[in-house]
């Protein structure tokens, strides 16, 4: 059997051909585009999701049409959306999570509830990239306040653009912070509370369910958040075995049958988000490769030319990763934390993957003391697995067995969920 899988990330998208056979599941490339966030007019990253969703629309057609495919799934970055008129059509180009008007939003949000009690009605932790701040600032612009909208995260869009039907799969709806705890709906009290107009929000749907069809090849619901589904394609993650989803974010954490939002899971800043099956990942969301990537193209470095520097290259200092959220000067910003004007590039390039290693490390102690349980081995998946330097550090300072597995984790576990359905 063969399968589709999408595999939208915030800075690259992925269509991979998936095929089974004898309980194995091997990926070939079909294509892949490199995308990022643009400043509008109005000085507001969007997202070209016309330009994006065009280029893959066309690779389907072009594979349904030569391969023999039983089902087409989408998984994507989570808590940004697409908003679509009365028409059918997107009103305009979806915000990224990335822009400042989350975080203004933030601020007014909270004035009226506080972070705690909204940790407790969603197992959510208050991160001002969440949809639930990005709907608020639409409300307080009042973007479309005379019209009657749907909105649709970003798998769910391209499942609406294929088969003309408009859900929200759970993992990624997870990701809005507007889920009720239990993770089976909408928190319509939340919603009302917020003065949010509870007609915008699709039906929920389950990993296994359909969207409806494309060219008479069925689009199934996987985990549609793409953390859930690489966490999706582990193995062996019990009680004392961590996950480790890397990306533009590092994603640490464990798997659960129900939400830990308690003062303790609080003050460390650990999230509930669903993943397949209404399990829960509870995980600390850290700063990744975002970094490295934008130290990368503001330098014009390439990997290999990193690799091949870095054990000589010395660690400056260690950062404050949270704080390096830059989108157009990183290595300013990197240099100004450290307090010093110039610098060998690969002594910075290294210094930024021993911080991020520094980090996981500070999350894994903390995410002890959220569970009560000592980890004794840390899973990974995607591309950080690729990063000797970081995975060795990562090792090192943690004294914990890391083990790397597959790269296109979030890929791999998508036809995974398809190939059981
Ligand atoms: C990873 C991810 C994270 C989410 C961030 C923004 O790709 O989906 O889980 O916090 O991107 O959506």
């Amino acid at each position: 059997m063969k399968y589709l899988a999408i595999d939208l990330g915030s800075s690259s998208a992925r269509i991979m051909l998936a095929e089974k056979e004898n309980q194995n599941i091997t990926l070939t490339e079909i294509a892949r585009f490199p995308h990022c966030a643009a400043l509008d007019n109005a000085g507001h990253y969007r997202w070209d999701i016309d330009h994006l969703f065009g280029n893959i629309v066309e690779q389907i057609k072009k594979t349904i049409e030569i391969d023999k495919i039983a089902s087409i799934g989408i998984c994507s970055w989570g808590v940004d959306y697409g908003v679509i008129g009365d028409d059918g059509k997107l009103i305009d180009m979806p915000y990224c999570y990335r822009d400042a008007r989350g975080e203004n939003a933030f601020c007014k949000l909270h004035q009226g509830i506080t972070k705690e009690d909204l940790y407790s009605i969603s197992g959510i932790y208050p991160n001002p990239i969440n949809t639930i701040y990005q709907l608020y600032a639409d409300k307080c612009e009042g973007r479309y306040a005379d019209k009657k909208v749907k909105i649709a995260l970003i798998a769910d869009l391209l499942a609406y653009y294929l088969t003309g039907n408009i859900r929200a799969e759970r993992s990624n709806a997870s990701t809005t912070g507007l889920l009720n705890v239990t993770g089976d709906d909408w928190n319509y009290d939340l919603i009302d509370k917020l003065g949010l107009d509870s007609s915008v929000f699709p039906q929920i749907i389950f990993d296994g369910q359909a969207y409806g069809e494309f060219c008479n090849v069925p689009v199934v619901a996987v985990g549609t958040h793409d953390t859930a589904s690489a966490i999706y394609a582990l193995e062996g993650l019990d009680s004392k075995t961590a996950f480790l989803a890397s990306g533009s974010w590092l994603l640490f954490g464990k798997v659960l049958d129900k939400p830990v939002c308690d003062k303790v899971a609080f003050e460390n800043k650990y999230t509930n988000e669903r993943i397949n099956g209404g399990r829960v990942s509870l995980l600390d969301n850290i700063n990744g490769l975002f970094v490295v990537q934008r130290v990368v193209a503001e330098n014009d470095l390439n990997y290999k030319e990193i690799d091949e520097h870095i054990d000589s290259a010395t660690v400056l200092g260690e950062l404050d990763v949270d704080n390096l959220m830059s989108q157009n000067d990183m290595t300013g910003d990197i240099k100004t934390q450290l307090g010093i004007s110039d610098c060998d590039i690969y002594d910075l390039v290294k210094t930024v993957y021993f911080s991020l290693a520094k980090r996981v490390v500070v999350a894994v102690n903390c995410l002890q003391q959220v569970t009560g349980t000592k980890i004794e081995k840390i899973v990974m998946t995607g591309g950080a697995t690729k990063a000797r330097y970081f995975v060795e550090t990562l090792k090192n300072l943690s004294k914990i067995d890391i083990i790397c597995t597959k790269s296109e984790g979030a890929t791999y576990g998508n036809a995974l969920r398809q190939s059981e359905i």
